[in-house]
């Protein structure tokens, strides 16, 4: 297995695709998505295009399906929902069918929606990860940090870190497949034992708390809470 970090879906290798593709977006797409599928909801389908949501949606009646949609942080008006893991609760989420966009994280799983596997990524769902990627030993590997409208994002790339370091300690897989990967491992190890307060320095982690979602921060800091991996089945389609 050979692991390479992109700290968003635009630093990418243009015209190149990996057999396996992680995505990233611990605050909060994949924090959301890895919520709402372990509290029953049937699937998630994720959308850049908030219109296309929409009409998508429409397919379904209102009893079947969820639309979860956020922008600049914010619900979007038209949308059921925003992005918060909180609100996925089972009693709002189970057997439903989930249509979500999100301003980085939807876009980031787009990017790479071609790859063989797809899965997604967060602090919370961090062993099932490493577990997954271990067993399937994919030749290579990207994991693809959402960041913020094309920047770095602190939050993803200590992610990223994370899945790189476990792998390396807990299954001896060492194949660093760019710099970036070192990097992404250095900012784990210096802040694995307060990720709370890393991402209260992170600049989306700072437009939360200005939300008043320090409750949704502190939840998408914690590790391996949960057992469930998204695992694309469909370009964009998670179960
Ligand atoms: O950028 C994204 O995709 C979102 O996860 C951002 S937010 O945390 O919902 O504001």
């Amino acid at each position: 297995m050979k692991i390479s970090v992109y700290h968003t879906p635009e630093s990418t290798p243009e015209g190149q695709i990996p057999d396996c593709a992680v995505v990233i977006d611990v605050l909060r797409a994949t924090t959301t998505i890895a919520t709402a599928l372990s509290a029953g909801a049937e699937s998630v389908r994720a959308f850049s295009d908030i219109n296309l949501l929409l009409t998508e949606s429409e397919s379904l009646s209102s009893d079947k399906r969820l639309r979860l949609g956020e922008r600049g942080g914010k619900k979007v008006e038209s949308c059921d929902m925003g992005n918060s893991p909180l609100d996925c609760t089972p009693q709002v989420v189970k057997d439903k069918q989930l249509f979500i966009s999100t301003t980085n994280g939807t876009r980031a799983l787009q990017r790479v929606q071609d790859a063989n596997v797809v899965v997604t990524g967060a602090m919370i769902n961090l062993g099932a990860v490493v577990d997954f990627l271990a067993g399937k030993n994919p030749e290579n590997v990207w994991l693809v940090g959402s960041g913020w409208e094309g920047g770095y994002s602190l939050e993803d790339t200590v992610c990223a870190g994370a899945i790189a370091s476990r792998l390396i300690e807990d299954y001896n897989i060492e194949m660093i497949g760019n710099d970036e990967v070192i990097s992404a491992i250095a900012l784990y190890q210096q802040w694995q034992k307060d990720l709370v307060k890393l991402f209260t320095f992170a600049s989306h982690g700072q437009r939360l708390l200005r939300l008043n979602l320090v409750d949704d921060l502190k939840y998408c800091a914690q590790t391996n809470i949960i057992d469930t991996l998204p695992i694309q089945q469909q370009k964009g389609s998670l179960l």
